[in-house]
C-alpha cells in the first residue's frame, strides 16, 4: 500500500490527493513532454516504457528531493536519485511528496537517444 511505503519519511495529508502524471517512452521521445502540476501536493510520476530499448527519465527535480521509485516489486528510496534507468516494457513509478515550484527539464541521456526532452511545470498551488 501507498501509505505504507511513505510510511518512513510523513504520510500525506487525506485531503491531499496524488497528482498522477503517465509519461510514455519510446525511441525516442517522451509523451507528453510538457507537464503542467501544482507544488507541495504529492506528485506521482508513471514513466512507461513502451519502446525496444532501455530508456532513463533523469531530471534535477530529483536532486534535493526524497523520492520512492517503484519498478515492478523493487522500490528505492531516498534523496538524490537522479536517474531512473527504465528496461524495454517496463514502468517506473516515481513518487514525490511535495514537489517544489519551478521548472525542471526531464531526459534520458542514453547515448544517441536525441530528443528524448521535456520539461515538469511546478506551479504554486493557489
Ligand atoms: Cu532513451
Amino acid at each position: 500500500m501507498l501509505a505504507l511505503g511513505w510510511a518512513l519519511i510523513g504520510t500525506a495529508g487525506a485531503q491531499d490527493p496524488w497528482q498522477t502524471v503517465e509519461i510514455r517512452a519510446d525511441e525516442y521521445s517522451f509523451n507528453p513532454n510538457r507537464i503542467l502540476v501544482k507544488a507541495d501536493h504529492p506528485l506521482e510520476l508513471v514513466v512507461v516504457n513502451e519502446g525496444h530499448e532501455p530508456h532513463q527519465f533523469r531530471s534535477a527535480l530529483f536532486k534535493d528531493q526524497m523520492v520512492e521509485v517503484h519498478i515492478g516489486e523493487n522500490v528505492v528510496r531516498g534523496r538524490g536519485i537522479e536517474i531512473v534507468d527504465i528496461a524495454a516494457g517496463a514502468t517506473a513509478r516515481i513518487k514525490l511528496l511535495s514537489p517544489p515550484p519551478g521548472q525542471y527539464d526531464f531526459q534520458c541521456r542514453v547515448p544517441s537517444h536525441h530528443g528524448m526532452d521535456g520539461m515538469i511545470l511546478i506551479e504554486t498551488a493557489r
